[in-house]
C-alpha cells in the first residue's frame, strides 16, 4: 500500500510511502539543504567539501570561520576572527551566580542546558547571526565554568585576551594539580576533538531539532536548548559517557593482559542480552567513521600504553566482526564515541559524566550555523517555514488500510 506525498501543494512528490517507510526516524528522507557539512555512508564527514580527516589538525578557529562562511580565512581575516572570538567570549558573572545555584546532582548537560538558556536571557538579541558568534565565543567559558563550580576547582576563570579558542578552554579549566606537559596534551586533544565534533550533516538529532525549534522563529539560545536535549540522549551524544563506562567494565573484568578473545565474549553477550554496544554503528555511515581513526591517532600520540586505550583500540578490531553477526545492524564499525572517551580521560578529565557537555561545547557551532543558513538566508532570505510534517492519525498505531493512510494531523 502506498500513498503519494500530495496533500501539501507546496510541498512536491518526492517519495511514495509505505507502511513500512513510517516509523524510521525519517531516515533517508530529504527534508532539505544543508551548507557546512555532508556526511557520506561509504566515506564519512566533508566540511565544506574538505575531508575531516585533512582538517582535523588545522586551527579551531579557522574551521569555524570555515563552516560559518563557506571559506577558509585569510590572514587578515583569519586574526579578525579570532580577535572577535576573543572580544565576544566575556561573560556577565550574573550567569557564574546562576549555575553556582544548581543542584551539584543534576547531571553535566542539564546544567550545560540551563547556562545556554541562560545565556540566552542576557545576550538574546533577535538577531541570529550576532546570537551564533556570541554562543560560539561564549561557550568555552561557561563550559569551563560548569566542571570548575560542581567540581570545586574554585571560581571561574576569565578567558585570556591572547591565547588560542581550546588553548583559552584549557587554560579556563584550570585543572587543580595538572603539570604544562599534561596540560599541553590536553590542548592537543581538545583541538581535534573540537574540529572533529563541530557539525555531521543536517539530520543528526540535535541539529534538526535545534533548526526545528528555530523553524517557529524562537532565538537561536533557544533552539540551542532544544538541540542539546536531543545530544543529550545515549544512543546521541551521550554514548561518548557510555562509551567510556563501557570501556572501564570491560577493562575491569578481564585482566591487565586482555587479549582478543576475552573482549569478544564480552562483545557476544552484550549482543546476546540485547544490550547497546555504545560506540558502534552509526544511522548514515557504512564504513568505520573517520572520526574514530583521526581520534586514535592522537591517542597513539599522547597515551599509547593507557589502558583504555588499549582497550579502544582492540574493540575496534574485534569489534566488527562480532556486529556483523547481528543481521539487524547496518553498520558494524566503530563511531566518533569509541575513542573520544578514553583520550579525555588520559588528559586529566576523569569523569565520564562530562565528555557529553564536550561534544556539546563543539556542536553548537555546526548547529549556530545550520539554524544562520536556516533562519537569514534561505528562500532568498526568507528563511525555511516552520517544520510541520504529517502524521496519519491511527490509534493502534499501526496503519490498517488506506482510509488509515489518508487520515491525517
Ligand atoms: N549495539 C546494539 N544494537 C545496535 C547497535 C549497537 N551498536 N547499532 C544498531 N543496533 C540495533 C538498533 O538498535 C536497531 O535495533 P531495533 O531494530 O531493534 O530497533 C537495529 O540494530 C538496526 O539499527 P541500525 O539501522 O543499524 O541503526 P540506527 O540507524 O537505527 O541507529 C545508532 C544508529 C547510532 C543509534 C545505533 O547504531 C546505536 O544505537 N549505536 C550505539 C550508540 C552510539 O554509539 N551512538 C553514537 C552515534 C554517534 N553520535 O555521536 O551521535
Ligand atoms: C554524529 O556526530 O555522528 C552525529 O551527530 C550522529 C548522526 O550523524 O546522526
Amino acid at each position: 500500500m502506498t500513498a503519494p506525498m500530495k496533500e501539501n501543494t507546496k510541498s512536491p512528490v518526492l517519495m511514495e510511502i509505505s507502511k513500512d517507510s513510517l516509523e524510521t526516524g525519517l531516515r533517508g528522507v530529504p527534508v532539505g539543504y544543508c551548507t557546512t557539512s555532508a556526511v557520506e555512508a561509504d566515506k564519512g564527514l566533508f566540511y565544506v567539501g574538505e575531508a575531516v580527516e585533512g582538517i582535523a589538525d588545522r586551527d579551531p578557529e579557522d574551521v569555524i570561520y570555515l563552516l560559518l562562511n563557506k571559506s577558509w580565512p585569510n590572514p587578515a581575516q583569519k586574526a579578525e576572527f579570532a580577535q572577535k572570538l576573543r572580544v565576544h567570549a566575556q561573560i556577565d558573572a550574573s550567569l557564574f551566580s546562576t549555575l553556582k545555584a544548581l543542584p551539584r546532582s543534576g547531571h553535566p548537560m542539564k546544567w550545560f542546558i540551563h547556562a545556554i538558556n541562560a545565556l540566552g536571557m542576557v545576550y538574546g538579541c533577535r538577531d541570529y547571526r550576532r546570537e551564533a558568534l556570541d554562543l560560539i565565543a561564549k561557550i568555552p567559558a561557561i563550559t569551563a565554568a560548569i566542571f570548575r563550580l560542581r567540581e570545586g576547582w574554585g571560581d571561574p576563570i576569565l578567558p585570556s585576551p591572547t591565547l588560542g579558542y581550546m588553548e583559552n578552554f584549557v587554560h579556563m579549566l584550570g585543572i587543580p594539580g595538572q603539570t604544562e606537559a599534561q596540560s599541553a596534551k590536553l590542548t592537543r586533544l581538545m583541538r581535534v576533538f573540537d574540529v572533529v565534533h563541530f557539525d555531521h550533516g543536517g539530520g543528526n538529532l540535535s541539529t534538526f531539532v535545534g533548526k526545528a525549534v528555530a523553524s517557529g522563529k524562537a532565538d537561536l539560545y533557544e533552539s540551542m536548548v532544544g538541540a542539546m536535549c536531543g545530544l543529550a540522549g545515549p544512543l546521541h551524544g551521550r554514548a561518548n559517557q557510555e562509551c567510556l563506562e563501557f570501556i572501564q567494565e570491560c577493562v575491569a573484568k578481564v585482566s591487565a593482559n586482555f587479549t582478543a578473545v576475552d573482549v569478544a565474549a564480552m562483545l557476544k553477550t552484550k549482543l546476546d542480552n540485547k544490550e547497546v554496544v555504545y560506540g558502534f554503528g552509526h544511522a548514515v555511515l557504512r564504513v568505520e567513521d573517520p572520526r574514530a581513526r583521526v581520534l586514535r591517532n592522537v591517542g597513539e600520540e599522547i597515551c599509547p600504553s593507557d589502558t583504555n586505550f588499549r582497550m579502544v583500540k582492540l574493540l575496534a578490531e574485534v569489534g566488527p566482526p562480532i556486529l556483523k553477526t547481528n543481521p539487524k545492524i547496518s553498520d558494524p564499525y566503530p563511531n566518533v564515541d569509541s575513542a573520544s572517551g578514553s583520550l579525555l580521560m588520559a588528559c586529566g578529565l576523569v569523569k565520564p559524566e562530562y565528555y557529553t557537555v564536550l561534544f556539546g561545547l563543539s556542536r553548537v557551532v555546526g548547529i549556530a550555523a545550520q539554524i544562520v543558513y536556516e533562519r537569514c538566508e534561505a528562500r532568498g532570505g526568507k528563511g525555511t517555514p516552520i517544520i510541520r510534517p504529517k502524521y496519519f492519525y491511527s490509534p493502534e498505531g499501526t496503519a490498517k488500510g488506506d482510509a488509515v493512510i489518508a487520515g491525517s494531523g
